[in-house]
């Protein structure tokens, strides 16, 4: 029998006001939509509206409410790199709950552009850790003592592992590419704001997430694309990395369930059971493509060996030990349904992908490439 989902609803409590950074993108978007189907809740979700934001799937949910869900979601176009307009928008949400999911998050892209990933991911954590901070300590009462800040975090702040072993909340940050040490060095600025003012801060630091909806240029839907459309599959130096993959819904899950109930001042790590080398997952859905359409079989022809990211992690892995015996977490989907399901979705929203990527004119070219 699979796990149950956790109910959001008795989870949140009184917590009523929500404020969701990065709402607009692939993960906070299935936080955003999971708390208006499955609460009350009123959502602020703060996001700047950059390149891989996309409102659509959460516009269907608020159709579906009663009412169309008018005044259960407020988008604040707000850039967190902009410190007094962070402090307006915290006011305006005068939140319960904040979840931080607001970064740059693409490791390719913080290979050739470093620089926005230090605005976002630090500057932008700062900010709104301050503005967050002057909020706490204007709320009183119970509100003030069931407050959280829940930073979301990576696995990628650990670095990379060889073969042994796997990554768990004693294990020491080494993050070696810009993206991952942006996100370190906002790891750490939580921790401190939690340990110097006794801002109540949770965190979490999860594996490679998947599922639909997620802005085509990570490997999943890159690979989907690219074999549905008979182009070469760019598979990255000898294809053997490992990466431990976890269905988005089961990560939604994971960060009700820490946003709600973790300890103040600790950290949970969260990953799927699901570790694969690229190889294996380039094939798997390859293999689903076949029986989707048996025509242009085997898709697997298209595998085609790319120069290597530079200083490419070689392996992830996640020990949820934690996160499962003290909050009682599990992963629902195995990578194998997961991953059959997030590729015929990606096969029946080309015309999303196609939309989103020309609004961010990006047609799926190879990025993060060092110039030589
Ligand atoms: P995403 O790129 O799909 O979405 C990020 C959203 O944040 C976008 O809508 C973007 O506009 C917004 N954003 C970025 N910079 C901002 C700024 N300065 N001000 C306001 N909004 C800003 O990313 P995602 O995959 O949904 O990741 C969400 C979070 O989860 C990130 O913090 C990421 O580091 C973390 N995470 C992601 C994964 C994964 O596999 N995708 C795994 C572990 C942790
Ligand atoms: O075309 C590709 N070919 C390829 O071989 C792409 C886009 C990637 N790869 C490889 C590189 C990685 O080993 O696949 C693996 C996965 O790459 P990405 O999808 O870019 O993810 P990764 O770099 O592992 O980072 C992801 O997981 C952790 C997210 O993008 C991060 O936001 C998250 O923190």
């Amino acid at each position: 029998m699979s796990p149950a989902t956790p109910n959001a609803s008795s989870l949140l409590g009184h917590r009523q006001r929500i404020l969701v950074t990065g709402g607009a993108g692939f993960i906070g978007g299935a936080v955003v939509r999971r708390l208006l189907s499955d609460s009350d809740a009123i959502v602020f979700n703060l996001d700047k509206m950059g390149y891989a934001s996309d409102l659509t799937s959460i516009e269907a949910v608020l159709s579906e409410l009663p009412n169309e869900g008018v005044g259960r979601h407020h988008l604040q176009r707000v850039d967190l790199s902009d410190a007094a307009a962070v402090e307006a928008a915290v006011r305006e949400a005068d939140p319960d709950l904040v979840m931080h999911l607001a970064a740059e998050s693409h490791v390719d892209r913080s290979i050739s552009g470093p620089g926005v990933f230090i605005e976002s991911n630090v500057t932008g954590t700062y900010n709104l850790l301050q503005a967050v901070r002057a909020h706490y300590e204007r709320l009183s009462g119970s509100r003030q003592e069931d407050f959280r800040l829940h930073h979301i975090s990576t696995d990628e702040v650990f670095g990379s592992l060889g073969a042994e072993g796997r990554f768990s909340e004693t294990t020491p940050y080494d993050p070696r590419s810009p993206y991952s040490a942006s996100k370190a060095a906002s790891d750490h600025l939580v921790q401190a704001w939690h340990h110097t003012y006794g801002l109540p801060v949770v965190l979490t630091n999860c594996s490679n997430n998947y599922g639909p909806w997620q802005f085509p240029e990570k490997l999943i839907p890159v690979v989907t694309l690219k074999a549905a459309a008979r182009e070469p599959i760019p598979l990255y130096g000898d294809g053997l990395n490992v990466r431990d993959w976890l269905y988005v819904e089961d990560h939604v899950d994971a960060l009700l369930l820490a946003a709600c109930q973790g300890e103040p001042g600790r950290s949970y790590c969260v990953g799927g059971h699901g570790e694969a080398t690229n190889k294996q997952v380039v094939n798997r859905i390859c293999a689903e493509l076949d029986q989707l359409n048996a025509n242009n079989a085997p898709h697997a022809d298209l595998i085609t060996p790319v120069t290597d990211r530079p200083g490419h992690d070689r392996r992830y892995a996640i020990d949820p030990s934690r996160i499962s015996s003290e909050l009682g977490w599990q992963p629902r989907h195995s990578v194998e349904e997961g991953l059959a399901a997030t590729v015929r979705w990606y096969i029946d929203h080309q015309d999303w992908c196609q939309q989103v990527r020309a609004r961010a004119s990006y047609s799926g070219e190879r990025l993060g490439l060092t110039p030589q």
